[in-house]
């Protein structure tokens, strides 16, 4: 039966502004304050998906958020009508407003881990949502994340929805950020590897600086809710002193696609060990893994964090070799750009770039892979999804016409007191639960 990998990309909400949210990534802590273009994010998004549409992958959208987020405000004690209690939270608590403004929900890696069904026991597709507990402007996504997924991944037969893990340090987890899977063809069997950043019940060293999102616990939790065989997983921790160099997510430093594994020299501390069980479980069905290991002495981490070389996405085309999909600070960077010009003639199987402008989301620390949640799907799963979501020539004009429509095309953080922008929210979302047929999912809708 046929099989995809289908990116489902996050599209830019109302809100996208700057606000300098996630210590530990230093996009975020340098642009703060910077003026926000919604409307030029919004659109690079879009193009991105429709390119990889017209180059025949299968591809997807996944809406973004109510923002800003009255029943967060309403929990944090701010009372009255809408307006009110924006008005309120602008002199009382701007930083707070701001936080529950942020478009942060476009970064769809973060949205949950998936399972494809050839891994699960049960043989559903798997998707746990992630609790994001490490920033506070993140944790209150997941609700709405879940009824997102739900709204998209439509059939009790083939997807098994787990909510968020409890809101706990201890289970921080930042779904696919930190997952990669290994395969020879996406419907067949693989091997997942959960890349966590800290044991949250101690035992082994952590980063000193910035913190590890990811936990051991969170991960292991997961393999269990997704009914998965130890023969089809395996952890791995990334090294803490490259977490204390900006790399705040395993996505930033590493990628995967089929049997390959593109990853930074200095990505992972007891690699060996780790590889050695990668290798042997993906042998099991008959796959061989193919690593690709990126030289400090050619890209240095302060280059990866700054181009996002590694927060690409793999895709295989018709004739099985990949294409590297990039932003366009990997071109702007001689040396980066030199090391991947010589990598894609090297006769490894990436032997294509394709560079894209994704500066306004680049600037908060997403990347092309930041902005798509991978879902490999069968054929019939792949039909029984909601097919409103999926990307095509029809709903590209429509987006694009929809975001023409609604979106201003500057915001600063001083403009979110503006209640305004709360309606103007509203109705667009309204009319994209329409465009996407989503039926209910938004606090104002339920
Ligand atoms: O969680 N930035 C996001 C970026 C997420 C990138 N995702 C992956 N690497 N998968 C984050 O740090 C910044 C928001 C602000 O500062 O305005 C922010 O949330």
């Amino acid at each position: 039966m046929s099989s995809y990998e289908v990116n489902f990309d996050g599209l830019v909400g109302l809100t996208h502004h700057y606000a300098g949210l996630s210590f530990g990534n230093v996009a975020s802590t340098n642009n703060k304050k910077q003026l926000a273009n919604p409307k030029s994010a919004a659109l690079q998004g879009l193009l991105k998906m429709k390119t990889l549409a017209d180059m025949g992958f299968k591809q997807g959208v996944l809406p973004p958020q109510e923002r800003p987020c009255i029943p967060t405000l309403r929990a944090l004690g701010f009372t009255g009508d809408d307006t009110q209690i924006i008005t309120q939270a602008a002199k009382r608590a701007p930083r707070v407003l701001s936080a529950v403004s942020s478009a942060s929900s476009m970064w769809v890696a973060n949205a949950a881990t998936v399972s494809p069904s050839a891994d699960t026991q049960d043989g559903k597709v798997h998707f746990t949502v992630a609790n994001l507990n490490n920033k506070f402007h993140r944790s209150i996504e997941a609700d709405t994340t879940g009824r997102a997924l739900k709204a998209i991944f439509n059939s009790d037969t083939h997807f098994s929805h787990h909510a968020a893990l409890p809101q706990q340090a201890i289970l921080g987890d930042e779904g696919a950020a930190n997952h990669n899977r290994l395969c020879s063809e996406y419907g067949r069997a693989g091997v997942e590897l959960f890349v966590y950043g800290r044991k949250a019940f101690g035992g082994e060293i952590e980063p000193h600086k910035f913190p590890a999102r990811q936990t051991f616990e969170a991960s292991d939790a997961i393999t269990r809710l997704h009914q998965l065989d130890p023969s089809n997983y395996v952890f791995i921790q990334q090294n803490p002193d490259v977490i204390d160099q900006g790399v705040f997510h395993n996505d930033v430093i590493s990628v995967s696609n089929g049997p390959v594994l593109f990853y930074h020299e200095l990505a992972f501390i007891n690699q060996q060990v780790a590889f050695t069980e990668l290798r042997e479980k993906l042998a099991l069905s008959g796959t061989q893994f193919v690593p690709i290991c990126v030289p400090a002495a050619k890209v240095s981490v302060a280059d990866a964090v700054s181009t996002y070389l590694f927060n690409s996405q793999l895709l295989t085309k018709s004739d099985g070799s990949m294409v590297i999909i990039v932003p366009q600070e990997v071109q702007n960077n001689p040396r980066v750009w030199a090391y991947l010009n010589e990598l894609i003639t090297s006769g490894c199987p990436i032997n294509e770039v394709k560079v894209f402008d994704l500066k306004e989301s680049m600037r908060n620390g997403g990347g092309p892979a930041c902005l798509r949640l991978r879902v490999a799907l069968k054929n019939n799963e792949l039909k029984a999804c909601n097919q409103g979501a999926l990307m095509d020539d029809n709903l590209y004009s429509r987006l694009t016409r929809w975001i023409e429509k609604h979106y201003r095309d500057r915001l600063s953080e001083e403009d979110l007191a503006d209640p305004n922008l709360l309606i103007e929210n509203r109705r667009a979302l309204d009319e994209l639960t329409q465009i996407l047929d989503l039926g209910s999912i938004y606090p104002f809708q339920l």
